[in-house]
């Protein structure tokens, strides 16, 4: 069929099991193909496919209310709610969103991107429906890694207790985007391998049912006969325990076998948990015998041969830069231990894990718990590396000011992804950070202007022992400059001037230096000398420097690829009006106060006026005078 002529999924009911067959087999080569020019999340689509068609055919959204967990599985459910002509923008700026978007359709009820929200949001509309005294289906999809979250934990506890119903889809393909890791994952695997209680619990059910006029003792008797055949089948009862009816395991690439089970959750009362077993990668080779995790998320690639297509940078990758440079240090360090919340290949830790494999934790999507894991490291004068994405270090922000400041403890936060990340959009953006870390007591945050300055900023960072200190670094590849051989400190709070300048003075950090950069060389075509600092500390900043300028009486101009409330420029500003600065003249670029949307980030950066071109012409405001001599 033309999957281009897809409105919604209303079609789906008259399809037979050939039928629907053959329209998963589409929807793959599909995305396949789509996926290979756009790149995007093509092993978790592959996986669940099956799953999304049965779910559309048996439930009717958007009465019935689907939360994709993460959300970056949802590329099926958009094919399937009339959005299969937009696929060619996926992930482009103005074009289809990565993750489930509610001004994009009115079947998207939740909007994720961080995972393990998708439980305690279906709580929230289970709770409105039955106060309203509504009546429909709320189906949280949520993948075992997903799982693993604090919140969707917190989530099953209150679900299981209120009893309400609703129907918790869990696809476990065993994988997280690497391989899941955890004690839970063990119970999913006892579950897995439990094969058929389900169905024998059925068959018991009906048996005792046949028997006339039960009564109370032997009725008794029949509800230990279930529980002991629960534990006899069972080796975990988790999810049962917890109150949940379990339903599973269910083949999540048979049509019978998946539309059986949901049939069956949609007659039940009160919490089911649907554990449907799926292949990420499903139908693409590469992709199905993943084991790393290279094809969760992937730009584009050929299909033929599985390659995928990449940028060639001679500069390393900055989680490499990172991640290696404290892999060097922890050879002579044997305190140095290092926590990943869920992202070893992205932080690029695969080196550290082989060769230090008792240092190296990877303790699930479990951001809040890898802060305090590593606050405890610390207070065992350990030297704990934290590595996160900015983004995911919003979720540990207590434990980052209660268990890391507030006791001040040697903790490096290694914050990857810092600034604009691109295609993953709003829910991904690195650009917080500045403003909650910067109102921390104790915290202490810098970013390198290139890869050997960063190099030299782990070193410093592993050899501070006067607190916790953070490293913003961004997405991408460094500048490929040269590396110095020794490891160096970097004094704390200390800046450096780049380019000297007497009219006015741009302080910046991190990728928008070759911004202010260029922005400088054009003001000196026009007869303006302006000055770059390095402002590589955000926190503390450069007090004497600070005073240098702000005496010197020239307008400033901060630039930073950071939300501007509460910002570097806030601190500048702040700083000159605590020390009487009344008359300084200092203007701000950065993000302004909306969340930014998906797409390349030069463009976004074109978009919010981040642009040198926006510097020149800020300075020329500022320096009126100095316009008229040129
Ligand atoms: C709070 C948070 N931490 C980390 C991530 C990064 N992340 C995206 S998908 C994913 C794995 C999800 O695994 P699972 O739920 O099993 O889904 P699958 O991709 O296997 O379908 C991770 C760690 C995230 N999105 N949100």
């Amino acid at each position: 069929m033309d999957l281009l002529s897809i409105k919604d999924p209303s079609f789906l009911k008259n399809m037979n099991k050939q039928e629907l067959e053959a329209l998963s087999q589409e929807i793959r080569e599909f995305l396949i193909q789509k996926l290979s020019v756009t790149g995007g999340h093509i092993g978790p689509n592959l996986g669940v496919v099956e799953l999304t068609i049965a779910l559309h055919r048996e439930f009717n959204s958007p009465q019935d209310k689907f939360l994709w967990d993460v959300g970056h599985q949802s590329y099926v459910h958009k094919i399937l709610t009339g959005r299969a002509g937009q696929f060619d923008t996926l992930r482009q700026f103005k074009g289809l969103c990565g993750f489930p978007k509610m001004a994009e359709s009115e079947h998207d009820v939740w909007e994720t991107g961080h995972s393990s929200t998708s439980l305690s949001a279906a709580m929230g509309m289970a709770i409105a429906r039955d106060l309203k005294k509504e009546k429909s289906h709320i189906v949280p999809i949520i993948g075992d890694g997903a799982l693993t979250g604090g919140m969707a934990l917190e989530a099953l506890n209150h679900i299981g207790h209120e009893k309400k119903d609703m129907i918790v889809v869990l696809n476990d393909n065993e994988m997280s985007i690497a391989p899941n890791v955890g004690a839970l994952h063990n119970v999913l695997a006892s579950l897995r391998t439990a094969g058929k209680y389900n169905r024998a619990k059925d068959e018991l059910e009906y048996l005792l049912k046949k028997i006339p006029a039960v009564g109370g003792k032997l009725a008794a008797t029949a509800e230990r006969v279930k529980d002991s055949l629960k534990y006899l089948l069972v080796s975990g009862v988790f999810f049962e325990e917890l109150g949940f009816t379990y339903l599973g395991p269910v083949d999540g690439h048979s049509y019978d076998s998946l539309i059986e089970n949901i049939r069956y959750a949609k007659k039940t009362k009160g919490p089911v948990l649907l554990h449907v077993i799926t292949k990420k990668g499903k139908g693409f080779t590469p992709a199905e015998h993943d084991t790393v995790g290279t094809w969760h998320g992937t730009g584009p690639y050929k299909i033929d041969t599985g390659k995928i297509i990449k940028a060639v940078s001679k500069a390393p990758a900055w989680s490499s830069l990172v991640s290696e440079t404290v892999r060097t240090l922890a050879r002579k360090d044997e305190r140095i231990v290092a926590i990943t919340p869920a992202m070893p290949v992205g932080s690029k830790l695969e080196g550290f894990a082989s060769e230090f494999p008792d240092r190296m934790f990877d303790v699930g999507i479990a951001e809040q718990h890898a802060a305090t894991v590593a606050a405890g490291l610390a207070t065992q004068k350990m030297k704990p590396f934290l590595a996160i994405y900015s983004t995911f270090l919003q979720r540990a922000y207590d434990q980052v000011v209660h268990d890391i400041c507030r006791p001040n403890l040697n903790v490096f936060i290694g914050i990857d992804r810092a600034g604009l990340v691109g295609a993953d959009g709003e829910t991904h953006q690195g650009v917080f950070d500045i403003s909650f870390l910067r109102s921390l007591p104790n915290m202490v945050l810098m970013m390198p202007k290139d890869e050997n300055e960063g190099q030299h900023m782990v070193n410093t960072a592993i050899s501070y022992d006067d607190g916790p200190i953070a490293m913003r670094f961004p997405r991408g590849n460094g500048l490929g400059v040269e590396m110095d051989k020794e490891l160096k400190t970097i004094p704390i709070g200390s800046w450096e001037v780049l380019r000297p300048g007497r009219d006015a003075a741009i302080l910046t950090f991190g990728t928008t230096i070759p911004m202010a950069l260029e922005a400088a060389e054009k003001l000196e075509k026009h007869g303006v000398s302006v000055q770059v600092v390095n402002a590589r500390f955000i926190k503390p900043l450069d007090e004497s420097m600070m005073h240098d300028l702000l005496k010197a009486n020239i307008p400033l101009l901060t630039i930073e690829e950071a939300i501007l409330q509460g910002g570097f420029g806030s601190a500048v500003i702040e700083f000159a009006h605590d020390h009487g600065y009344h008359s300084a003249v200092i203007e701000r670029m950065g993000i302004p106060d909306h969340f930014i949307e998906h797409g390349n980030v030069d463009k976004l950066l074109e978009e919010i006026d981040l642009t040198a071109d926006q510097a020149v012409a800020h300075i020329k405001k500022m320096t009126p005078q100095k316009q008229k001599r040129a």
